[in-house]
């Protein structure tokens, strides 16, 4: 397996784990850290072996934002010549799912890494903000856009504006958190939804990412009109075969992926 700089990278059985790791400055995402996880969520998304990718921390920080001491000194020319972070747009893009388990701190650009991810689970220890306000910016990669798809205007707007960080109890009553669970069973409960999922058909769970990224990005309509597509071509793989029959037969479906 590859080796990265600034990530860690392991295979457990269908299942692609990226970890943030850079203790020192609490996960901050740099550009070595963009780049890094893009390319193993990209290789991990071309490996008919995995099913499901997770992206985690470490215990006392998911991420606490992109790196505010990279950032610190560019130009507005230079951030956008640089396309600073653009390629973040690519591990949102990944047709695996991907899960985020968060613990402690997931901050400014950690909070939009969260929410480019299909499933946030969050330990009982996770706090969520953009704190972007108070460094004299705005949320830069995506949190205006996905925080409100998430949670509404309103809590969206007292967060973005305010800065304020909210704790994993509230984030999850106001929908931005898929599940909260105890710090000790994070990883292991994120392992196994994981498993889950890739235990699935591949086309299948490919499909379905597609048609619920198109109800976050385009009008109703649309969406049903793709959802509609969707289904009707699953009918030509193997596994929508082997899955009705199962049930009409009254066992386990064998996914073969095809
Ligand atoms: N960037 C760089 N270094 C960081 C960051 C960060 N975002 N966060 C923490 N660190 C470093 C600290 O500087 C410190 O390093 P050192 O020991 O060398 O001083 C180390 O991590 C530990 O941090 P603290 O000592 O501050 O730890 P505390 O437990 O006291 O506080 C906090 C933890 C509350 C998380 C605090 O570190 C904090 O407020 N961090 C910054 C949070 C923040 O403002 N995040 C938003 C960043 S901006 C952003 O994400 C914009 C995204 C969009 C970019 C798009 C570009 C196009």
């Amino acid at each position: 397996m590859t080796e990265y700089e600034t990530i860690l990278t392991e295979q457990r059985g269908r299942v692609g784990w990226i970890t943030l790791n850079r203790p020192e400055a609490l996960n901050a995402l740099n550009s070595q850290v963009m780049r890094d996880v893009v390319a193993a969520a990209e290789a991990f998304d071309a490996d008919e072996g995995v099913g499901a990718i997770v992206v985690t921390g470490s215990e006392r920080a998911f991420a606490a934002g992109a790196d505010i001491k990279e950032m610190q000194g560019k130009t507005g020319r230079e951030m956008i010549m640089g396309d600073h972070f653009g390629a973040w747009a690519r591990f949102a893009d990944v047709r695996t799912p991907v899960i985020a388990a968060v613990s402690g701190y997931a901050l400014g650009g950690g909070c939009e890494l969260a929410m480019m991810c299909d499933i946030i689970l969050a330990a009982d220890t996770a706090r969520f903000g953009q704190p972007e306000v108070n460094l004299g910016v705005i949320p830069g990669m995506g949190g205006t856009q996905r925080l409100i798809r998430a949670v509404g205007y309103y809590k969206a707007a007292e967060l973005i504006l305010t800065g304020r960080m909210m704790d994993a109890a509230e984030a999850e009553r106001a929908g931005l958190v898929s599940r909260v669970v105890p710090a000790s069973d994070l990883l292991d409960d994120a392992q196994r939804t994981a498993e889950t999922i890739a235990s699935k058909s591949l086309p299948s769970v490919f499909a379905a990412k597609a048609a619920l990224d198109a109800a976050m990005e385009s009008p109703l309509a649309e969406g049903l009109r793709f959802e509609r597509h969707v289904f009707a071509a699953l009918f030509d793989t193997a596994d929508q075969k082997e899955g009705m029959a199962a049930f009409r037969e009254k066992r386990e479906p064998r996914f073969t992926q095809r």
